[in-house]
C-alpha cells in the first residue's frame, strides 16, 4: 500500500487515521506544534516579553529543522536561562530527596554522573539522548512546543521522546503551564532510564497509533495521570507514639504496623516545586489508579490538578494499562520491530 502523509487521511492498509509507521515518519508528526496554543496565551508569563519570544523562535527553528537521526544541536544557554535553571535545580533536588520514588533518584544520580547534570550547567539533549539509548533504547528529539496528544504519543511508540529545549520564563521558576526543558530534564529523563518505565511508556504510544478520537483522548488522560502526575504508594514502619520510628541498633523494628505513604514519579510534579509540594500535602486528593476512573478526570494544563492517582509500582500501572488497552476496539494490532525501527500493522478484523 502506498502510504500517505496527509494527517487527515486514512491509512490504505488499516483504514485508520494516518500514523507513523517508521521512526523517520516522526519528521512529519513531531513538527505539528501547537505553539502558543489557545489557553496558554493569556497566562503565559513570557507572552508580553519580546526578547523571550525572539529566543523562543530560535529554539523553534532548531526543532523544526531537525531530522530523525541528526545529532541534536547543542545550545549555548544565556546567563539568565542558567540562573533560572540553578534556582530550580537547587530547590527541586532538595524536594526530590524527600518525595521522589527510588527508581527516579537512582537514575537521577546517573544523569549527574554521566550527562552533565549540575546546578551550574544545563545538560544538553544530545548527551542525555546518547545515555538513554544505551540504557533503554529511548532517545530524544527536539520539539518546538506543545504537540497534540496524538503526535506526542506516537513518538513514544518508537521510544522517542519529543523534548523541548527552551527554558521557561524567569518570572515563575516553580511552575510553568507548558513543558520546557527544565520540566523534561528535571522531570522526565531519569525514568526513561528505567526499563519497566520505558516499556510502560512505549505501550501507551503503541496503543495510540491509529486509535479513534475517543480512545486517543482516554490514552492521553492515562498518560497524563501516570507519566506526568503519577504517584506510587510505599509502606513505611509506623512511627511509635513519641513520633519516632522505633529502632534497635539502627534497624527499624517492624511491629507489624505500617503506614502508607506516597512517592512521586510523575514528571509534571517532579519539575514543579510548587505543585510537588501541593501534591504531597494533605490538601491533595489522591485516588487509586484505575483506568476507568482515571479517564473521568479532567487534565488541567494551566493550574494544579484536582486529583492525583497512585499505583503500588510501575508493574501495577503496566498491568492495568494492558487490561484497559486490550478492551479498546482497534481493527488491527501493531507490533514494534526494533531491528527496522518500524511498526508492523496486522489486520485483525
Ligand atoms: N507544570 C510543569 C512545571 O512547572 O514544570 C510543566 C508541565 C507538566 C505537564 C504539562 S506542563
Ligand atoms: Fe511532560
Amino acid at each position: 500500500a502506498v502510504d500517505t502523509i496527509d494527517p487527515g487521511s486514512t491509512d490504505a492498509l488499516s483504514g485508520a487515521v494516518w500514523f507513523p509507521k517508521c521512526i523517520y515518519d516522526l519528521d512529519i508528526c513531531s513538527k505539528r506544534v501547537i505553539m502558543y496554543g489557545s489557553g496558554l496565551d493569556a497566562d503565559h508569563p513570557g507572552f508580553k516579553d519580546e526578547e523571550y519570544r525572539k529566543r523562543r523562535m530560535m529554539f523553534a527553528d532548531v526543532a523544526l529543522n531537525y531530522r530523525q537521526g541528526d545529532p541534536i544541536p547543542k545550545i549555548d544557554y544565556t546567563e539568565r536561562e542558567r540562573a533560572t535553571w540553578k534556582v530550580i535545580y537547587r530547590k527541586l533536588r532538595e524536594l526530590h530527596k524527600k518525595h521522589a520514588c527510588k527508581e527516579f533518584l537512582d537514575n537521577f544520580g546517573l544523569l549527574e554522573q554521566h550527562c552533565g547534570y549540575a546546578e551550574d550547567n544545563i545538560p544538553q539533549l544530545e548527551d542525555i539522548s546518547n545515555f538513554l539509548k544505551k540504557k533503554t533504547g529511548f532517545r530524544l528529539r527536539p520539539v518546538a512546543g506543545y504537540l497534540s496528544a496524538r503526535d506526542f504519543l506516537a513518538g513514544l511508540a518508537f521510544r522517542v521522546f519529543n523534548c523541548t529545549q527552551y527554558v521557561r520564563h524567569h518570572a515563575d521558576p516553580f511552575y510553568t503551564p507548558e513543558p520546557d526543558t527544565v520540566h523534561e530534564l528535571m522531570g522526565h529523563m531519569a525514568l526513561f532510564a528505567d526499563p519497566d518505565f520505558a516499556q510502560f511508556s512505549q505501550e501507551i504510544g503503541l496503543a495510540s497509533l491509529g486509535a479513534c478520537e475517543e480512545d486517543l483522548k482516554k490514552l492521553a488522560t492515562l498518560y497524563f495521570f501516570s507519566i506526568e502526575f503519577g504517584l506510587c504508594s510505599v509502606c513505611e514502619p509506623a512511627p511509635t507514639p513519641n513520633g519516632q520510628v522505633s529502632t534497635n541498633g539502627g534497624t527499624a523494628i517492624t511491629t507489624g504496623k505500617t503506614v502508607k505513604k506516597y512517592k512521586v514519579y510523575g514528571a509534571g510534579l517532579l519539575s514543579s516545586a510548587g505543585e510537588l509540594q501541593f501534591a504531597v500535602s494533605d490538601k491533595a486528593e489522591i485516588i487509586r489508579f484505575d483506568p476507568d476512573r482515571v479517564i473521568q478526570q479532567e487534565c488541567l494544563i494551566t493550574t494544579f490538578q484536582e486529583a492525583y492517582f497512585f499505583t503500588r509500582n510501575f508493574d501495577e500501572a503496566q498491568q492495568k494499562l494492558r487490561t484497559f488497552t486490550n478492551g479498546m476496539n482497534r481493527p488491527f494490532v501493531v507490533r514494534y520491530n526494533p531491528y527496522t525501527e518500524s511498526v508492523e500493522v496486522l489486520n485483525n478484523k
